[in-house]
């Protein structure tokens, strides 16, 4: 059985959404940040030598990065949340994949950590919004003729592109983005989004106390 180790707050929920999309037997392994670093803990490290989540096991192997583990649990058990492999549309279906956590996660995770870090900037953070907004709008163009990201049935691009849409969301900067408030209101409504909400809480000690 696939084991998932899942740290609050993170990447992770993804994975949990995909597995219940695609309806397997799954065991979640939590881990907690700490609660002044946000750090994972070290218990981590026994799993992956990044010590970061999401982490797989799954028949002996161990998996890393949200990407590769889409990928592996679509192709093994969902293949149906995935254009086929010798279509036309499969190339786009892996850029929007891979999109998710190199274009569109560096100038979030930039933004994000300046704003945390409150320090001047020299061309950092104006790189790092000028970029978000780029990026943001090349989501948000290629929803205006489409409900999902690979036309009109959920897949990986979604789910990867989940993590940088509800960050996005929490932001409030959201607004000028239609198409893409409209894919988060659609994922949102699922049956196995609401589920991933609500393990993700169940995990979450700092929401369960
Ligand atoms: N590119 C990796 C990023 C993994 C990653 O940075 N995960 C974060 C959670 S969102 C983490 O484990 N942070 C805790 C830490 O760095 O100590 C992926 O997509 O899996």
């Amino acid at each position: 059985m696939i084991e998932l180790h899942h740290l609050n707050k993170s990447r992770s929920k993804r994975i949990i959404w995909l597995l219940e999309e695609a309806a397997i037997p799954y065991k979640i392994i939590p881990y907690q940040r700490d609660a002044a670093t946000s750090l994972a803990p070290k218990a981590l490290l026994n799993v992956h030598p990044l010590g970061k989540s999401p982490v797989i096991t799954d028949k002996g192997k161990v998996i890393n990065e949200s990407g590769a583990i889409v990928d592996h649990i679509i192709s093994c058990y969902a293949p149906h949340l995935a254009p086929q492999l010798d279509s036309e549309e499969y190339i786009h279906y892996q850029s929007w994949l891979h999109f998710a956590e190199s274009s569109a996660a560096l100038p979030m995770l930039l933004n994000y950590f300046l704003k945390m870090d409150g320090s001047k900037t020299n061309f950092l953070g104006e790189y790092a919004v000028k970029e978000l907004n780029s990026v943001l709008a090349y989501m948000n163009d290629s929803l205006a003729d489409r409900e999902f990201f690979m036309g009109n049935y959920l897949s990986g691009a979604d789910i990867m592109n989940s993590f940088i849409i509800e960050s996005i969301f929490s932001t409030g900067l959201m607004s000028p983005f239609a198409n893409l408030e409209r894919h988060y209101q659609k994922i949102k409504a699922r049956a196995a989004y609401i589920k991933s909400d609500e393990l993700e809480a169940h995990h979450d000690t700092t929401t369960t106390s």
